[in-house]
């Protein structure tokens, strides 16, 4: 997702149980730095858990990114899940890609901006999350 040029931009995380639970799942989320700095990309500390009570299967958390007009590299954050309690983790790890939307400030050498694939990396980092419990909690059963 592109980070916007002021304030804060939400990027949402769905993370889905495979299927409901008759009892409560819960996991705790975390986000680091990757190549993003906490406090100046994003904001932090990001630390929560997700409860999944019983037949809830879709659960959401936020990580708050800060917008601005200088010319970055795209930035990652890391996101990990941990401590799955009725549920465990096959692919406890994620990776959140702040998309640079601001362009070089260098005469007669413009850097094409992309746009294409933002939601397409956020939506395999979803995927990677959703499998992870998924499978895992087909091995409970
Ligand atoms: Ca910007
Ligand atoms: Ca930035
Ligand atoms: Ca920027």
């Amino acid at each position: 997702m592109a980070e916007g040029n002021a304030g804060l931009t939400a990027f949402v995380f769905t993370v889905n149980l495979s299927a409901p639970s008759a009892q409560t799942v819960t996991v705790d989320v975390s986000v680091g730095a990757g190549t993003a700095s906490a406090g100046s990309d994003y904001q932090a500390p990001v630390s929560t858990m997700l409860t999944f009570t019983p037949g809830d299967v879709s659960e959401s958390f936020t990580v708050q990114v800060l917008g601005d007009t200088e010319f970055e590299l795209n930035e990652t954050f890391l996101v990990s899940m941990s401590n799955a309690v009725n549920a465990t983790l096959a692919d406890a790890q994620g990776t959140g890609t702040i998309q640079n939307e601001d362009a070089q400030a260098v005469a007669g050498n413009a850097v094409p901006v992309p746009t294409l694939g933002d939601w397409h990396k956020l939506f395999l980092m979803l995927m990677v999350l959703s499998a992870g419990l998924m499978v895992s909690h087909r091995r409970l059963r």
